[in-house]
């Protein structure tokens, strides 16, 4: 699978994708990651890329013309597996469904916006699909395309080195293996700092150890994620409509 990335901070991306299962990925050839400079798609002596918004308003937007010249470059010719996809705070919530569904694709643009946001008419006529990554207020979309990029990058066939998960993790729509928290989860020490782990992880009776499990993951859940519970009880409402 190819990314590609359009920014006004290409250095940014040295760091995020030099490690762990996204560089393995890399080296092993089944992603590639190009990172594209927006300013090289501008004509002026300045290669300025923003400008102020038409009706007023604090700060500057980026341009549509850098962007539209740039994206006809590199992606050329669009079909459903090639898309091109604005990160911005008005986007649609990227959630592990669509990283599921944005891993079966062969060719992704992501386009970072900056500043106070971008021309519409890149979100109208330009992109394929706008995407936020959650309810907080970034400085630009070049964390959320590191975030989008790592959550597709290890579903892909051969990033794990491990099929099951994949195939486990695809039947969940919602991120959360049926629907709730991971189990807590403890290594050695069995006593760490006056800190027991909890002795049934210790008897190896393997019912019990699965009861245990189940009873936690609910209780972190109703604690932590609430919100899931409560879609949970919606999907069974819809279920039986
Ligand atoms: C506080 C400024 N805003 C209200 C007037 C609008 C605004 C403009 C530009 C808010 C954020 C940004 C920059 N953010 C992104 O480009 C962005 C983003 C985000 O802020 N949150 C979650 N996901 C994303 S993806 C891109």
């Amino acid at each position: 699978m190819i990314f590609h990335v359009l920014t006004i901070f290409p250095e940014f991306f040295a760091g995020p994708f030099g490690y762990g299962v996204v560089e393995r990925a890399r080296q092993a050839g089944v992603l590639d990651i190009r990172i594209h400079n927006l300013r090289d798609w501008t004509h002026d002596r300045h290669k300025t890329v923003d400008d102020r918004p038409f009706g007023g308003g604090e700060g500057m937007l980026l341009k549509p013309e850098p962007i539209f010249l740039a994206v006809e470059e590199i992606l050329p010719e669009r079909t459903g597996a090639r898309q091109v996809i604005l990160l911005s705070a008005q986007g649609r919530l990227f959630d592990q469904r669509m990283a599921n569904e944005l891993s079966g694709m062969a060719e992704l643009l992501l386009i970072c916006g900056r500043y106070e946001g971008v021309d519409e008419r890149v979100a109208e006529h330009l992109a394929d699909r706008e995407l936020s990554i959650g309810n907080y207020v970034l400085s630009g979309g070049e964390l959320a395309a590191a975030v989008v990029i790592d959550a597709v990058a290890r579903l892909l066939p051969g990033v794990l080195g491990n099929e099951w998960s994949r195939v486990f993790e695809s039947f969940e729509e919602r991120g959360h293996g049926e629907g709730l928290l991971d189990c807590p989860q403890y290594t050695r020490p069995a006593d760490f700092r006056g800190w027991r782990v909890p002795e049934v992880l210790l008897s190896g009776d393997h019912k019990q150890i699965r009861r245990w499990r189940r009873q936690a993951a609910q209780e972190k859940t109703a604690r932590l994620r609430p919100d899931l519970l409560q879609s949970k009880i919606e999907d069974q409402d819809f279920n039986h409509e």
